[in-house]
């Protein structure tokens, strides 16, 4: 009995890694540089968990992003420009090469606020009907998957890879609130890949080119624990937070 409630305490005390970066917009984000792998980038696949403070705003999530031109923005959409869907979140992809673009509008509700949610999508170029997928908490969403069929590239440029922001400069669409465990892949990552990299940051590790548990001291960026390299630089001093998302770290 004894040894059972030990082994509880242990599991319980590793399964919860509780930090954050608390941001508040518009003067706080985090800017990892011009990152050839995602200028050239064919698949490409982001998970974040995140807080929204306020429902009245759109918070970025990430962008690397020539305005709506090329590349991409994902964000918290407080209203979507095409569906009109209220309180969701959007990936919009455009190319570099030429003028399409693609997004998935989430359901309407899918983002509340001051409650840990993980969002992520999936993308690859030039792909009939599962191109692009949006995900909230682990679970696709009813407007994904859509097509990329005609898509192809989205180097953005000397524009560069942001997190918490659409663009490299002060911004009140950027994120208002936490954000932690942001992940990166040159790949599309699968569905069974998307629960896992939100339950165990880090664990999904093939094409991983960028991992920010968002647990750095303030102003001091944000390390890439991927091996890549690609470290983030801070602007404002947004807090470090001691809450963080419900996920598995390390050997639990
Ligand atoms: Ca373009
Ligand atoms: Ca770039
Ligand atoms: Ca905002």
């Amino acid at each position: 009995m004894i040894r059972l409630l030990i082994l509880a305490l242990l599991i319980s005390s590793t399964a919860y890694a509780g930090s954050s970066r608390d941001i508040v917009d518009p003067s706080q984000w985090f800017d990892g540089g011009d990152i050839a792998a995602i200028d050239n980038a064919t698949e490409l696949s982001i998970s974040a968990w995140v807080i929204h403070d306020t429902l009245a705003e759109d918070d970025y999530i990430s962008a690397n992003a020539n305005g709506v031109t090329d590349g991409y923005l994902f964000l918290r959409d407080d209203v979507a420009s095409i569906s009109g869907r209220t309180n969701t979140y959007m990936i919009f992809v455009a190319e570099s090469t030429g003028t399409s673009n693609v997004r998935v509008e989430g359901a309407s509700e899918a983002s509340t606020n001051g409650v840990w949610t993980n969002v992520a999508f999936a993308y690859k170029e030039d792909t009939a009907s599962t191109g692009l997928r949006l995900y909230v908490n682990g679970v696709e969403d009813a407007n994904s998957p859509v097509s990329t069929s005609g898509i192809v590239g989205i180097d953005a440029g000397a524009n560069v890879f942001l997190v918490a922001n659409a663009v490299n400069s002060s911004n009140a669409a950027g994120l208002d609130g936490r954000i932690a465990h942001v992940q990166v892949w040159d790949r599309q990552i699968t569905a069974n890949e998307v629960v896992e990299a939100m339950r165990k940051p880090g664990s999904i590790t093939k094409n991983l080119i960028g991992y920010y548990p968002m647990n750095g001291a303030t102003g001091a960026g944000e390390t890439d624990f991927s091996g890549a390299g690609n470290d983030l630089t801070d602007h404002g001093t947004s807090a470090t937070d001691t809450d963080g998302p419900p996920v598995m770290i390390g050997g639990s």
